[in-house]
């Protein structure tokens, strides 16, 4: 079987992962989309919160599978039986860290990554964005899930 893993904050999910997520679905027989737990970095949404909104935006794709982790990346991978990282490539900027923290876990565990330039339709969208415009009552329709959406409306409206 051919199994793969997508990590990432997803704080919240966006269709610029998605983009990646379903693409991987359509390469891979089986893609888990790992949820990277930072201790030192308080999220928007509770890594349930996330896994949750994971689940429903992906179950179409039928066979992408939504787990947490706290560590190193590699050690998931080596506990799992995953051999290849897939990550999203959004601009030049991504690439220096990026091929450096791909290169590290070539070498501490022989784990390949696989890197997938961005939609050009996404290639400007993250997370953190979304978070800024909702709050304002920006328009980001075409660019988040409507069920995210609403969760990061009422969220942000609570803060
Ligand atoms: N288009 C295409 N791809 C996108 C887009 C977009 N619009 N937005 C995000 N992506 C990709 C990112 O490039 C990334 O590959 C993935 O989606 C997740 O993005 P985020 O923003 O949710 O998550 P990040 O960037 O905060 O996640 C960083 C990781 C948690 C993946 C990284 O730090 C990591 O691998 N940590 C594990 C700990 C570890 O092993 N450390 C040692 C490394 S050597």
């Amino acid at each position: 079987m051919r199994r793969v893993v997508c990590p990432g904050s997803f704080d919240p999910v966006t269709n610029g992962h998605l983009d990646i997520i379903s693409r991987a679905s359509r390469l891979f027989d089986e893609v888990v989309v790992a949820v990277l737990i930072n201790k030192t970095k308080k999220g928007l949404f509770s890594i349930d919160e996330r896994m949750e909104m994971l689940e429903a935006t992906t179950k179409e794709y039928g066979n992408v599978r939504i787990d947490k982790w706290h560590g190193l990346l590699v050690d998931y991978c080596n506990q799992n039986d995953i051999p290849v990282i897939v990550k999203g490539l959004r601009a030049v900027s991504d690439y220096e860290y990026e091929l450096q923290m791909a290169q590290m876990n070539h070498r501490m565990a022989g784990v390949e990554t696989m890197f997938m330039s961005t939609n050009p339709l996404y290639s400007y969208l993250s997370s953190s964005l979304m978070k800024e415009i909702v709050k304002y009552g920006g328009d980001v329709s075409g660019l988040i899930p409507e069920l995210v959406h609403t969760r990061l409306a009422e969220r942000l409206q609570e803060t």
